[in-house]
């Protein structure tokens, strides 16, 4: 896998065990066809730790409680709990029709206000964070208490996550869910750790520091550090990740004890008509929606497939026809009795898997079988009768294909 923080390829699980972070969505959409690009690349590595023998430990989070799910939902007069209640199942059921396997620990952001209050209120009493005064008719019953700050220049590695100048991170902070401007800060760049009580939103008890309610980054540092424990291996998410929020959030766990992510690694965006695909842009393709229609969703995992998880690229309707094409093509191959020999087809796809996730080169590899399979002037006197259960088997372990 490509880190990206050196831009070069390491294995990020060289022991036994792999503990992996992947960041899950904001539920005010479901999952539209580019989120699920990001978490199927990320499920063909759990898959690769797995059927390389290792105890692989995924953790992931929803982020049930944010700005932009708020804003969602007082837009268009729907209850926020309500928005998101829905929106997780509707991803719960795009994962699970995708073959993802699930992660063992699956946090909300609003479960992890205990865990986050008591993080902040360490920092603060540490002095890697800071109180900022909010303005008349914030703060509930405790006006006088602040918004709370990260103070980053508690923590000397900052920055080294992503390896940017001041400048770009300012720009990309400002874009990304920062708030660069915001008065009383220190720096510009000094991330959000909790928010306060502000009339019309909902809060939560903060102990010591007030009703509010997390920032983004904190929550899932806090949600990675309960479930797989500092340092781990792997964090992971789209490219638009890196920065703020992996950066931010591998900073606070450096200073909550023992450094977050050894690794990060990050998936190319997906366009669609022109740009990237964004629920803000709401230039969407939705799984559920595709789901809906009939098409099967192992043809859907098979169009995102033919992308090498780095690359950037567009959804277009040949894509989903590919996908099914191919799809009815291996399920055609697969259907007769015998066929070539699977093995050297097994170990072409594992190689392809181990070469940087190469999901092209390891579904040519199927490819390959399919047509020397159903080539009609093929001799069959040498065929293996076991071949299209051990292609079917490896196909469903490796690629989460279930054919
Ligand atoms: N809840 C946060 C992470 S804690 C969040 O970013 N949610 S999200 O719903 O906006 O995105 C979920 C995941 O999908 C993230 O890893 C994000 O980087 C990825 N993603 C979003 N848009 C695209 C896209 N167009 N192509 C590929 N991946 C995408
Ligand atoms: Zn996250």
């Amino acid at each position: 896998m490509l880190d990206s923080t050196t831009g070069e390829l390491v294995d990020p699980a060289p022991g036994g065990t792999a503990r992996f972070y992947v960041c899950g969505i904001t539920p005010y959409d479901a999952t539209h066809i580019g989120h699920a690009a990001t978490y199927v690349a990320f499920d063909l590595l759990h898959r690769a730790w797995i059927d390389a023998g290792k105890k692989a430990t995924f953790v992931s989070n929803v982020t049930d409680v944010d700005d932009p799910l708020l804003e969602r939902a007082a837009t268009t007069g729907v209850d926020w709990q309500r928005l998101a209640e829905e929106q997780v199942a509707l991803y719960r059921e795009d994962m699970t029709a995708l073959g993802v396997v699930p992660p063992v620990t699956w946090t909300g952001a609003v479960e992890s206000v205990p865990a986050v209050v008591e993080a902040v209120e360490r920092l603060l009493a540490e002095g890697a964070a800071y109180r900022v005064a909010v303005e008349p008719g914030a703060g509930g019953d405790d006006p006088h208490l602040g918004d709370v700050y990260a103070d980053l220049t508690a923590d000397p590695s900052f920055g080294s996550v992503s390896g940017l100048d001041t400048e770009t991170m300012t720009a990309l902070f400002a874009e990304r869910g920062g708030d660069p401007q915001r008065e009383g800060k220190k720096s510009p760049l000094d991330p959000l750790l909790w928010r306060r009580e502000r009339p019309g939103e909902p809060a939560w008890d903060g102990g010591s520091l007030g009703t509010g309610r997390p920032g983004w980054h904190v929550e899932c540092a806090i949600i990675a550090r309960d479930g797989l424990g500092l340092p781990f291996d792997l964090q992971g998410g789209g490219a638009d990740l890196l920065f703020p929020h992996h950066e931010m959030s591998t900073s606070h766990d450096r200073l909550l004890g023992g450094g977050g992510a050894r690794v990060h690694m990050h998936t190319g965006l997906v366009a669609y008509q022109g740009e990237k695909m964004s629920k803000s842009r709401g230039n969407l393709v939705f799984v559920s929606a595709l789901r809906a229609t009939g098409v099967d969703p192992m043809a859907i995992r098979l169009a995102l497939l033919a992308h090498h998880y780095r690359a950037e690229w567009e959804w277009t309707d040949a894509d989903l026809a590919a996908g099914v094409a191919r799809l009815a093509r291996w399920r055609a191959a697969l259907s007769g009795n015998g066929g070539p020999d699977a093995d050297a087809t097994v170990a072409a796809l594992r190689a392809a898997l181990a070469d940087d996730l190469d999901a092209p080169a390891a579904l040519a590899a199927v490819d390959a079988w399919a047509e020397r399979s159903l080539d009609p002037a093929r001799a069959t006197a040498g065929d293996d009768e076991g071949a299209p259960g051990v292609i079917a088997r490896a196909v469903d372990a490796l690629l989460g294909i279930r054919l």
